[in-house]
């Protein structure tokens, strides 16, 4: 496995999935993709070879297509198999959960029933804190603690919608049923102070419930916290079917064969400078820093 980081500074943040680096430019990130599969908030854990690759190029392929319908995303540009350049933004301190079919954290904490649609895409938000283990929070308790203002949850709730109805498009039309997903968003201030909520972290088999639509198979990180086979395997299946691996591009001990890939991500990387941004009202003064 080649080392990406070498030459790189000390980390600005290590995450469970993801170790974050100072960029190249100011206001830009690195993420690199580690292999650290983690479950419960970090109680269970392995390290899964090949599998930070399969979700740096996963993530990098859904945000460049999701800026192409004018979602505003952080990503800039892959910068190699393992690593993506970012924007940084301001992390807003929830995770945004879009669930169209009731499986997971849903079922017994209200009872509904295990496989059942909702009549509409239920969006719901929990306060990202690992020591609380990232409980459910309404609009009410974001706006009173001052986690994001009325206008902000307004354009979160809109892009979350939006980036629901294109996924389900994009999985749909490869055979996968896109079941849930977490996403999270930060703020970044234009060269006026301006507002724009962009759509951070990654969007991966990680924090995705993508079921065969066929079969019902299992494709995403449920294999690892449930136990329900491989996880590599079906992360690469959904980078098959997404055209980012060829059939001849996996190695014996389960990485992906970097030469194969080389090039892969001309494309999206030449999109990724093709952006628009929109800025969102706010009430809130301009920023403190
Ligand atoms: P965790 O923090 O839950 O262990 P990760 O291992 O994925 O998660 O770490 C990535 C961290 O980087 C997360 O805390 C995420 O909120 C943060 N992050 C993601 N994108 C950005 C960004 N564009 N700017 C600043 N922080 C970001
Ligand atoms: N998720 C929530 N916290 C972390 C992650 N990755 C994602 C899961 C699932 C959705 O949010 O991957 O797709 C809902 O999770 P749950 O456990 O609340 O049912
Ligand atoms: N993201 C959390 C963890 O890594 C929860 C999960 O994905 O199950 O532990």
């Amino acid at each position: 496995m080649k080392d990406y980081t070498m030459n790189r500074s000390k980390p600005l943040y290590e995450g469970k999935a993801k170790t974050i680096y100072e960029g190249p430019e100011p206001g830009t990130l690195i993420q690199y993709f580690k292999d650290d599969a983690t479950a419960g908030n970090g109680a269970k854990h392995e390290v899964i070879a090949g599998k930070g690759v399969l979700n740096n190029r996963i993530s990098a392929h859904i945000m460049t297509k999701l800026e192409t319908v004018g979602v505003p995303t952080h990503f800039i540009r892959s910068m190699n198999m393992r690593e993506q350049l970012v924007r940084k933004v301001d992390i807003i301190p929830l995770e945004v959960v879009i669930r169209n079919v009731a499986t997971g954290s849903i079922v017994p904490r209200l009872g509904v029933e295990e496989g059942s649609y909702f009549a509409q895409p239920l969006v719901e938000f929990y306060y990202k804190k690992d020591e609380l283990n990232d409980p459910i929070v309404s609009e009410q308790h974001i706006i009173n603690f001052g986690w994001a203002d009325p206008y902000e949850l307004e354009e979160i709730v809109f892009q979350a919608l939006r980036v629901n109805d294109f996924l389900c498009g994009l999985f749909s039309a490869i055979g996968l049923s896109l079941i849930d997903f977490k996403l999270e968003f930060g703020r970044l201030y234009g060269e006026y102070d301006e507002l724009y909520i962009i759509l951070a972290d990654e969007i991966s088999p990680d924090n995705c419930r993508l079921w065969d639509a066929k079969t019902g198979e299992r494709m995403d990180k449920d294999r690892f916290r449930k136990d329900l086979g491989d996880l590599v395997e079906g992360y690469q299946e959904i980078a098959k079917r997404l055209g980012l691996i060829p059939a001849d591009g996996i190695l014996d001990d389960g990485n992906v064969d970097e030469q194969k890939l080389e090039g892969l991500d001309k494309i999206e990387n030449e999109l990724g400078q093709k952006r628009r941004l929109r800025s969102v009202k706010t009430g809130k003064p301009p920023r403190k820093n």
